[in-house]
């Protein structure tokens, strides 16, 4: 091996904290969290943390003192405190990028200053707050009118990925806060359906689009970008109406001139704003048209209360990095390959897709910021589903598969929508699930209940099931903020741990490149047969047939 090749190695195992959890875990498999209650009277209360309105109980996990220390002690070898520190100060850290990774800069108040590159960068994130402010009111109480006169009635934002799940997840959950006379629509896919069913009942004289591009190049994007402007020019008849009807919040003003939208009508951030960190950015401008600049500004209050708490509390008190140590235990310990985020709220529907993205797409990656091949798992595959539904569903595997798999519980203690006794029955349900999953029912119990012998095994529920719970007071524009930055920093200590790039994503990039080659190749039906291997050579074929009506 070359000595280049041997520094590139990985040195996370080879931690004398390392093997210290790995040992302490092998203690634990054979430990409950029946005998650990038991043996504690004060867990439930002393595996708590509290910030930024969020109170996490972490109790239920296969956790001591002990497991706590050595976590802490992984987070001190890895230099995790260095890691937050350099991401405040606007270190380059996702250095095969060579960016900056600022997004807690988007929600630093006015008078904060963080300098990247010598300038500051705070000024200018409340400037565009400012700017989207006054065209989110402009939008909100009608004086933004349409081509035809007529105010806008329906806001269209038209984006993928991070300049799209962070927009829907936010307006769905803020939905109570938002302006009921005003319809939002998503556009994402590059499936016409998605344009068509988006737009099918909306009138183009009323309809706003904002085109939600950081690169502004994007072929999804852009797709549905030419498709929206067809859609109003077609109904209004004049180019003018593009100035009337579209806006654009993006990174590169040439791209969207060149588009057709006067600059003045777009709204902009910067290449330290990763894609999924930038729902706070102008990236929100949906958000806010919808909740209204005072709420858009809770929300970021909400953000930077947890980025305050995660910057300067010790790791033991830190919930961002408890739960990001957590997870790394259940990952790398106890083979746990997926991991569920429960919301017990109806508004938080989006958030497990949303937080699908900024955890698989940061942390979903097998080589160290060194380049050198991992020799232990990195990112578990994240999914989930608000209850009370996935107890209807998928739960059954929670509980008694064969598989670990940890889950958040997420709950409020009132509901926005507070209808008879609904958010007891909800509730109930939150306790009762972390309850069973974490003790079970011993089949000795089961037969004490006149099981028939044959069902006791059918019927017996190991426990021993980690779950976290998080409660909030209600589901505000603050707890969100704060929510979403909880898990941002989860996915930073997670990554900082395994020494990977959590900023970067080139695993997308493959797919890009072929689908372009592949373009062309679909449009024309009389070229030569594709040279690509003889499956997609005979799809390729196939689609052609189907397209030309020649296969059935
Ligand atoms: C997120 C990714 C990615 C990105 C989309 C959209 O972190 O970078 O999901 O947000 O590919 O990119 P544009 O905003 O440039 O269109």
């Amino acid at each position: 091996m070359s000595a280049d090749a041997a520094a590139a190695r990985p040195t996370l195992t080879t931690h004398p904290a390392w093997h210290a959890l790995s040992a302490h875990a092998d203690d634990m498999r054979g430990r409950s969290l029946r005998a650990l209650f038991a043996a504690d009277p004060s867990r439930g209360t002393r595996f708590t943390a509290e910030a930024a309105g969020l109170y996490l109980d972490y109790s239920k996990n296969r956790i001591t003192d002990e497991t706590i220390r050595l976590l802490a002690a992984l987070a001190r070898a890895c230099r995790l405190d260095e890691r937050i520190a350099a991401m405040f100060r606007g270190e380059p850290i996702n250095t095969t990028e060579g960016r900056a990774v600022l997004h807690v800069a988007l929600r630093a108040p006015r008078d904060a200053s963080i300098v990247v590159d010598g300038e500051d960068v705070v000024p200018g994130v409340h400037d565009v707050l400012d700017r989207m402010a006054a065209f989110a009111a402009q939008v909100r109480d009608g004086r933004w009118r349409g081509h035809t006169g007529r105010p806008i009635r329906a806001v269209v934002n038209v984006g993928i990925g991070g300049s799209d799940l962070g927009p829907v997840m936010a307006y769905e959950a803020l939905r109570h806060y938002s302006a009921r006379d005003l319809t939002f629509r998503f556009v994402s896919n590059v499936d016409g359906t998605d344009f068509a069913e988006a737009t099918r009942d909306l009138d183009p004289a009323e309809t706003l689009f904002i085109i939600a591009s950081k690169t502004f190049t994007t072929l999804e994007t852009m797709a549905n970008a030419r498709t929206a402007r067809q859609w109003t020019l077609a109904a209004l008849g004049d180019a003018r109406a593009v100035a009337r009807h579209f806006v654009a919040v993006s990174t590169n003003a040439k791209a969207v001139a060149a588009f057709g939208i006067d600059t003045s009508q777009m709204f902009g951030f910067w290449d330290w704003v990763g894609g999924r960190y930038s729902m706070d950015s102008a990236i929100g401008l949906s958000t806010m048209i919808a909740v209204g600049a005072e709420r858009f500004h809770e929300m970021l209050a909400g953000f930077h209360a947890m980025d305050e708490h995660f910057r300067t509390a010790p790791v033991e008190r830190n919930l961002p990095a408890l739960m990001g140590l957590i997870a790394i235990w259940h990952a790398n310990f106890f083979g746990a390959a997926t991991a569920a985020v429960l919301p017990y709220d109806q508004y938080l529907k989006r958030l497990p897709a949303y937080l699908q993205q900024l955890t698989m797409e940061s942390n979903g990656k097998h080589v160290t910021l060194e380049g050198a091949r991992v020799d232990y798992e990195t990112g578990p595959i994240y999914w989930g589903e608000p209850g009370t539904n996935g107890q209807h569903s998928f739960y059954q595997l929670i509980h008694q598969g064969t598989r670990i798999v940890p889950c958040d519980f997420i709950g409020f203690g009132r509901s926005l929508n507070p209808i008879g006794e609904h958010h007891d029955l909800l509730m109930a349900n939150v306790f009762a699930q972390t309850q069973a999953l974490a003790f079970g029912k011993t089949e000795d119990e089961v037969r004490a209940e006149g099981t028939p012998e044959r069902l006791v095994p059918h019927r017996a529920f190991e426990g021993n099931r980690p779950t976290n719970t998080i409660l909030a007071e209600r589901l505000t524009p603050h707890t969100l903020g704060a929510l979403v930055a909880l898990y941002e920093h989860s996915v930073f200590t997670q990554g900082a741990i395994w020494g990977i790039d959590s900023f970067d994503q080139w695993g997308v990039e493959l797919g890009k490149v072929l689908a372009s080659r592949i373009v062309p190749e679909l449009m024309s039906a009389d070229d030569p047969p594709p040279a690509h291997d003889s499956s997609t050579n005979a799809l390729i074929g196939r689609y052609r047939r189907m397209k030309a009506g020649t296969e059935r």
